[in-house]
């Protein structure tokens, strides 16, 4: 095979690239269901020694080349024990199937409500001036996969990855339930305009992203119940993440509003991009917060 023009790419280049194969589409270092263990006293260096191929937050494979480049995109306020956690967990999971990926965390400061879904608003747009991301993982930090077949990957249509959690007895919580973690290609997102920026507090932000994705036509798949399984780690209602009494007033408004409420109109003050080793912090301030 044939690949690049030695003259140009000079032998040694155009031999790597000619070598380099594609990824298969499954891995074959899957492991599949792994039982879970969250050491109390775990340091985020601790997981970072574990993690020496892992540069600013990002990863690809040396052996071939990943199929799709990968943004896991993860909200946070307040919840440093699970994100530690979380990226002890995710790194060798994503890197077990092969992916080109890197991993955000943004972060909203401040202790005006909660808003989610404006906060992933804020990674995609920021990641995209990275990296032409193929694929966007949205991950609540307190939930951590516990199958490795269960593929960060985007298809052709959007994905629902958690089918069930240790919490809820691995069953969905109800049939439409579209958050925790879900998977849409950079052009399924933009396509839909995002998520609306209107929602703050506990609840809701979710099904309105459901319902974009329907209006659009696109169909929700998510992976078989025995590979879709999450632990979520023990957490209360968080301070300043009250439930959002106007959710169901939102939620009958989305048809009308989409087009304007999402990524088009998505505001925020940048505070800070910082690449630590395992994870590129976004931090921003949202000052319109009810
Ligand atoms: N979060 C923080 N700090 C906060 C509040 C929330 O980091 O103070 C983030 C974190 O990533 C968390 C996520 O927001 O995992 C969701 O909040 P949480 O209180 O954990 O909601 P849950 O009830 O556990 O989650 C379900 C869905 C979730 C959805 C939420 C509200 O899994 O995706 O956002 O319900 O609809």
């Amino acid at each position: 095979m044939y690949l690049g023009n030695e003259e140009t790419l000079g032998h040694g280049a155009a031999m790597k690239k000619a070598e380099l194969a594609n990824c298969p589409s499954v891995s074959p270092n899957l492991r599949g269901q792994n039982k879970l263990v969250f050491k109390p006293d775990l340091t985020l260096e601790e997981v970072q020694a574990k993690n020496p191929k892992v540069s600013r937050g990002r990863y690809r494979p040396e052996e071939c080349k990943a199929l799709q480049r990968v943004a896991v995109l993860i909200p946070h306020r307040n919840r440093e024990k699970h994100l530690i956690y979380l990226l002890e967990h995710l790194h060798p999971f994503l890197q077990r199937q092969q992916l080109d990926y890197g991993i955000y965390v943004i972060h909203q400061t401040g202790s005006k409500k909660f808003n989610r879904a404006k906060l992933l608003n804020v990674g995609y747009l920021e990641a995209l001036k990275e990296e032409n991301w193929d694929c966007f993982i949205f991950h609540d930090v307190d939930l951590v996969p516990e199958n490795d077949f269960n593929l960060y990957t985007c298809g052709d249509q959007p994905k629902h990855l958690v089918v069930g959690r240790n919490s809820t007895g691995y069953r969905l919580r109800y049939s439409k339930y579209f958050g925790g973690v879900t998977a849409l290609s950079r052009e399924q997102f933009f396509k839909v305009n995002g998520f609306s920026n209107n929602y703050w507090g506990w609840g809701g932000e979710d099904d309105d992203l459901r319902l974009r994705v329907e209006l659009h036509k696109m169909k929700i798949s998510r992976p078989k119940p025995d590979v879709g399984k999450y632990t979520m780690i023990f957490h209360t209602r968080d301070k300043g993440n009250e439930v959002n009494g106007s959710r169901m007033k939102l939620l009958q408004q989305m048809s009308r509003v989409w087009k304007t409420d999402g990524l088009s109109s998505c505001s925020y003050r940048l505070l800070s991009v910082e690449h630590n080793p395992l994870y590129a912090n976004i931090t921003v301030d949202f000052w319109t917060a009810a």
